[in-house]
């Protein structure tokens, strides 16, 4: 592969073309009208304008990143995360275009994208599975029998959904069947398809997933788990690798698990086996994510692989160097998304220019973006201006580390979440691992930012005062003026 055109934008597109300029693979930038300077087509070897900003007429245009492919003279195309990347005949049509489609063949796609199909596939490989019915349910007088079989809570899924989205809660057998009619009509509407099923309310879960590596000879592996249970309606705010919880032997289970579902879909390259992990630590399969996740730099710091390097080396054919023997945690990473959102006012998003945007830095540190100071955040996309990446030895000093590396962060211009993220990782339940899906709504209250914020500036004012009042070691070197007015500089800004 000589040239690799990346089908997305921000920071994953940047991600993707550092490797590909480290193993000599020149890149091809695509970008709409809202990212004309946007960092990833400044870093591109070649770039070309593919329409306007919405995305259903720019990144979701397969005719257009076909065309510049050809035109561009790329042998690979790298879809990233989001947008096409999932998309079987975006798949197909690369291929057929005598093109290399970075990541798996569209068939693999096919039958995890419908959550009935993968449940199934999963089902034929003793992968454990959520108890439920067995295929769709659209029989009003079946739901209410297996709901009876089930229990409750219990809850309708669609299976062209995902991610969350067509999920309903039952409480009680009186709303079966007005719940099956509006689940089936709701999946109808928004998926094209109205097949839904259910499943056991698992009530107090943690998201679990395994990354996998796929090469086209029927070698896999998996790179062990990532936790991803702090969530705010469906969207990770702080992954983790490793979980807390595992042990080497649920973790090797798991792992086995997510192997053997590979295999049973021929998948090829990397791809997320999604796990719910209940009180009782039994494990069910969700679903399997066939692209390359947001999170996946957390795995890449514990393993000590580049995964899109891994990527691209098996969609070209090679084998797989490493065995499942080989591999080994290494140390613990964090990672927190940063957003530009207000979390003192239900998340919105806070579009604007970067007015100040200072990346933190020193051992362990990494961020993964696609922004330099003075640049706007679009608002055609998702709002994410970073993520902020940190390794240590162990999960207490890995914790550490993104605390001082938030406290480093200097972004002005936009509200952010990395106050939100500070909180999340310091909170108790988080420190000691006892936390679920419910984290954020059962611990966080916009208030609890303010106290924050304001405890933080008491402890300012005790500092100051402090220095200021001790003559002698006032004039010491440490708290001269000049370092005092950089903390101030650095807590107003966390206050902001
Ligand atoms: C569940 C569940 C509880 N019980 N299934 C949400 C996203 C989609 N992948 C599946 N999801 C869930 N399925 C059963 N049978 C709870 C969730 C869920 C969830 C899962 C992972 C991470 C965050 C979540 C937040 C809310 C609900």
């Amino acid at each position: 592969m000589q040239k690799i055109l990346i089908a997305n934008r921000g920071e994953i597109a940047l991600r993707i073309m550092r490797t590909c300029r480290e193993m000599g693979i020149k890149t091809v930038a695509v970008y709409s009208e809202a990212d004309r300077n946007a960092l990833f087509v400044r870093y591109a070897d070649e770039a070309y304008f593919i329409g306007p900003p919405a995305s259903s007429e720019s990144y979701l245009v397969i005719d257009k990143i076909i065309d510049v492919a050809k035109r561009s003279g790329a042998d690979g195309i790298h879809p990233g995360y989001g947008f096409l990347s999932e998309n079987p005949v975006f798949a197909n049509r690369v291929e057929e275009s005598g093109i290399t489609f970075i990541g798996p063949p569209a068939s693999a796609m096919e039958v995890m994208g419908d959550k009935l199909s993968a449940k199934e596939r999963a089902k034929s490989k003793n992968v454990p599975l959520v108890p439920g019915s067995d295929g769709a349910i659209s029989d009003p007088e079946e739901a209410v029998q297996v709901a009876r079989e089930i229990g409750f809570p219990l809850l309708i899924k669609a299976s062209a959904g995902g991610g969350g989205k067509g999920m309903r809660i039952v409480e009680q057998e009186s709303e079966v069947q007005e719940q099956l009619q509006l689940a089936m009509s709701e999946a109808k509407s928004a998926f094209g398809d109205p097949a839904v099923f259910i499943e056991r309310y698992v009530k107090s879960p943690r998201h679990i997933e395994i990354q996998v590596l796929a090469d086209k000879h029927g070698n896999v592996v998996h790179l062990f788990e990532r936790e991803c249970s702090i969530q705010r309606r469906h969207q990770k705010v702080v992954e983790e690798a490793p979980s807390s919880v595992l042990t080497p032997e649920l973790r090797a289970e798991m792992g086995q698990c997510a192997i053997d579902l590979s295999k049973a879909c021929d998948y090829v390259g990397a791809g997320t086996v999604e796990f719910l992990l209940d009180d009782q630590h039994n494990f069910y399969f969700l679903e399997m994510n066939t692209r390359l996740q947001v999170e996946h730099p957390v795995s890449e710091m514990i393993t000590g692989l580049d995964l899109v390097r891994e990527q691209i080396n098996v969609a070209r054919g090679e084998k797989l160097r490493v065995q499942q023997e080989d591999l080994k945690i290494l140390g613990h990473s964090l990672e927190v998304r940063v957003y530009a959102e207000d979390p003192q006012n239900n998340f919105l998003p806070d579009i604007g220019k970067l007015a100040t945007y200072r990346l933190p830095q020193g051992p362990g540190v990494r961020v993964d973006d696609g922004f330099e100071e003075g640049m706007d955040i679009p608002i055609y996309y998702d709002p994410m201006i970073a993520k902020l990446i940190t390794y240590a030895d162990t999960r207490e000093q890995a914790i550490a580390r993104m605390t001082r590396a938030i406290e480093e962060y200097q972004i002005t211009g936009v509200k952010t979440t990395l106050d939100f993220c500070k909180f999340a990782i310091n909170h108790e339940a988080f420190v000691s691992g006892n936390f679920d899906t419910h984290f954020v709504s059962q611990h966080f209250s916009p208030e609890i930012l303010d106290a924050d914020s304001e405890s933080d500036s008491k402890a300012l004012a005790a500092f100051l005062s402090l220095v200021n009042d001790q003559g002698e070691e006032a004039s010491e070197a440490p708290s001269n003026g000049a370092s005092n007015s950089n903390w101030k500089l650095k807590r107003q800004h966390h206050r902001s």
